[in-house]
């Protein structure tokens, strides 16, 4: 019986040898070669079943039909490996040659972006601040009602807060988008003695309703020069240095009195194309008010200083003849290419 069970199994090898090294001839790639390795070679394939049937052979038949088995395995193993390398190599040559540049083929020019005509103008107004002796220093767009209001002389009933309709951040109530660049004045104090000379560039958030020359996100530049001896004189010689660098001699400025918490006199500048009927409002500045100074261990009786905030865009429209502040955001590549 046993050399029955014996004779049939080594009749099954045989059958599984024949079959198998026919297939392998007939492997064209290596995803059949790995079905073929599951068939034949894999865990549940007809060779693992061959090996389990040697558990009902008598111990000493069960030996001599088990190195049959196992070489057959290998067999089978070294030729399926073979055959496996020569697809691979094949297939990795089809690949690259699939992949292949042609650097022979003549160039097709991409188009190179360019910087968004707010970006220039900022650019712009920082190299004419720097080569006055300004330093470009930058703060957080998130800020603490302190830096935004308090430390600006509006304590939390002010009515001046009511200017800048700020967006608030959800369950914060102490944080907010800021409204102007002016509290980047409060945080560079903190950090230095006088003299201080300095414009900060940066993003202002307000809850004001959107018309042509207002928008809910725009750009400011903050200006802040504090020393011994500063007088409403600097302030005025300084800002029309600056507009005549930045505007030419077709532009006219003119200055008009206003009121900010932290500035004492507070003032407003408009310009306008010489000729033309309609002033814009650019700018609000004044003398750095005594309490803001105190507010920064600075001492009012020894330093004096003045600050403004500009609107970049509201440059940007004047210079370039936008009538819209709007446009700017649109992403028309008209208007984009134009600059
Ligand atoms: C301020 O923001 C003060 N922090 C300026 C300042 C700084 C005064 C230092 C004194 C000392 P005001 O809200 O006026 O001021 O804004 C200044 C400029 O920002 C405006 O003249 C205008 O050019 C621009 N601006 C204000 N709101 C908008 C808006 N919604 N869209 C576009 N530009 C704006």
């Amino acid at each position: 019986m046993a050399t029955m069970q014996l004779d049939g199994l080594l009749q099954k090898a045989k059958e599984l040898e024949q079959q198998a090294l026919q297939e392998l001839q007939a492997l064209s790639n290596t995803k059949l070669c790995e079905e073929f390795r599951i068939k034949y070679l894999g865990r549940k394939g007809q060779l693992a079943q061959l090996l389990d049937a040697l558990k009902v052979l008598p111990p000493q038949e069960r030996a001599a039909a088990g190195r049959a088995l196992n070489l057959l395995k290998e067999m089978l193993t070294a030729e399926l490996e073979r055959r496996m390398v020569e697809f691979a190599r094949l297939e990795e040559e089809a690949r690259l040659r699939a992949e292949a540049l042609d650097v022979t083929l003549p160039g097709r020019p991409q188009k190179l972006g360019s910087l968004h005509l707010i970006t220039q103008v900022t650019k712009e107004l920082e190299d004419i601040f720097v080569r006055l002796g300004f330093e470009v220093v930058t703060g957080p767009e998130v800020e603490t009602d302190y830096y935004n209001f308090e430390a600006l002389n509006m304590p939390k009933d002010h009515p001046a807060r009511d200017e800048w309709d700020s967006f608030y951040i959800e369950g914060f109530e102490d944080l907010l988008l800021r409204t102007h660049t002016s509290p980047v004045q409060i945080r560079v104090m903190q950090e230095r003695r006088p003299p201080v000379k300095v414009v900060v560039p940066g993003k202002c958030f307000r809850r004001d309703a959107t018309d042509a020359t207002h928008s809910p996100v725009f750009h400011q530049i903050e200006m802040l020069w504090v020393d011994k001896g500063i007088t409403l004189a600097h302030l005025k010689g300084t800002i029309l240095a600056f507009i005549e660098e930045f505007f030419g001699k077709n532009f006219e400025a003119r200055f008009v009195g206003d009121y900010f918490p932290f500035t004492e006199p507070s003032l407003q500048v408009h310009v306008r194309r010489k000729g033309s009927p309609r002033w814009l409002e650019i700018l609000g500045a004044g003398m750095v008010d005594p309490a803001v100074l105190q507010e920064v261990d600075y001492d009012p009786e020894e330093y004096t200083g003045f600050a403004f905030g500009l609107g970049v865009e509201r440059m940007a429209m004047l210079k370039y003849g936008v009538d819209d502040i709007r446009t700017f955001y649109q992403n028309d590549i008209r208007f984009i290419e134009t600059f």
